[in-house]
């Protein structure tokens, strides 16, 4: 059995797959994106909603440890750059947005009220799917934001279908599916890309490469592990991104956008990037030592990373640290918010079930 080999750092900010060898070389290609220029009050916000996932995602955890949250629920922490580039270029409410079962960030970055999350987490009437979804099943429908789904894979087929509904509809909207390393080697994925690429529909395919499903590293399980390149054969174009710096992924979320609002069709993104708590919350993560971890802490931390352009931007540390207390807050008031609100009474158990009646 071999050994799991350590996730191999990325070396570029962003890196386009090279035309694959037989391609049609007169094709168009996306452009390799350069760092999203932001300004203070954009790298202000990213500071903001970056920090608001990780403080709700250490306040998850802690509830998860008290008993209020039931069932699964998996962190996002460490990978908070992904989320809040690529949805800061997105508009709410036209661009649709489908995810795993790791869904807390995205919904946050989407500027959903936390308050609602939370109810959701500890299965409050309150919460986001009025308690009946959980951590792993959540949905708002007025956001477009399609959740939240446990099997590995599935969303993207259901994004490739958003994708068409947009195409159908006329909305110029573009749906932005996610998807992680170990979902990228299911089979529906493929079936899913073939039919995007052949009707051309306005999807972006966002790998967040974490480098790990559950226990299993990419390098062990993929005999392609520069995931960027699975479009290739469906003439899919990918670009590779460090998904720990929001400059980074936001400039290529912009790349891709552009592709596809010209038409082009699906463009697939690998964002490379890590998490630093287990899989789920029952995870203790023996497959992987703790200075791998505390390596990637200290060199690639994405809100460490944005700090760092804040500062450069002129921004105080006493500036910061008020942000930092203001989202403190935020995030106690939604625990308080979720453990005061009510259950949903027990005759709900029978409604939301069927969409309609047979
Ligand atoms: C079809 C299916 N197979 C297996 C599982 C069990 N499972 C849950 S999460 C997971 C790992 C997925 O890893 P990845 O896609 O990298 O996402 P990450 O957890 O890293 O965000 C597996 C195998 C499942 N939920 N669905
Ligand atoms: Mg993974």
């Amino acid at each position: 059995m071999a050994k799991p080999t350590t996730p191999r750092a990325s070396t570029a900010k962003a890196k386009a797959a090279a035309p694959a060898a037989g391609a049609d070389h007169n094709r168009p290609r996306p452009q390799t994106p350069t760092d999203y220029k932001a300004s203070k009050e954009e790298l202000l916000e990213f500071y903001r909603q970056m920090v608001l996932i990780r403080r709700f995602e250490e306040k998850a955890g802690q509830l998860y440890g008290l008993g209020l949250i039931g069932g699964f629920c998996h962190l996002y922490i460490g990978q908070e750059a992904v989320a809040v580039g690529i949805q800061s270029a997105l508009v709410p409410g036209k661009d649709s947005v489908i995810t795993g079962y790791r869904d807390h960030g995205h919904m946050l970055a989407y500027g959903i009220d936390p308050n609602l999350i939370m109810a959701e987490l500890t299965g409050r009437e309150a919460g986001i799917s009025r308690g009946k979804g959980g951590s792993m099943h959540m949905f708002s429908v007025e956001h477009k934001f399609f959740g939240g789904h446990g099997i590995v894979g599935a969303q993207v087929s259901l994004g490739a279908g958003l994708g068409f509904a947009h195409k159908y509809n006329g909305d110029g909207g573009v749906c932005v599916a996610y998807f992680g390393d170990g979902a990228a080697n299911q089979g529906q994925v493929y079936e899913s890309f073939n039919m995007a690429e052949l009707w051309k529909l306005p999807i972006i395919f966002v790998i967040e490469n974490n480098q790990y499903a559950m226990g299993t590293s990419v390098n062990r399980a993929s005999s392609e592990d520069q995931l960027y390149r699975r479009g290739e054969s469906f003439r899919i174009p990918g670009l590779q991104v460090d998904g720990m710096d929001v400059l980074a992924v936001r400039g290529a979320i912009e790349e891709a956008l552009k592709w596809v609002h010209d038409g082009n069709g699906p463009i697939l993104l690998e964002m490379k990037t890590y998490r630093y708590r287990g899989h789920s919350m029952s995870d203790p993560a023996k497959y992987r030592s703790r200075e791998e971890v505390q390596a990637m802490r200290d060199k690639s931390d994405p809100i460490e990373g944005v700090k760092k352009y804040l500062i450069e931007a002129g921004v105080s540390e006493e500036d910061i640290k008020g942000i930092d207390q203001a989202i403190r807050k935020t995030v106690a008031e939604a625990a308080d918010f979720a453990e005061s609100s009510p259950e949903p009474e027990l005759h709900e158990l029978y409604t939301d079930v069927l969409v309609e009646q047979y």
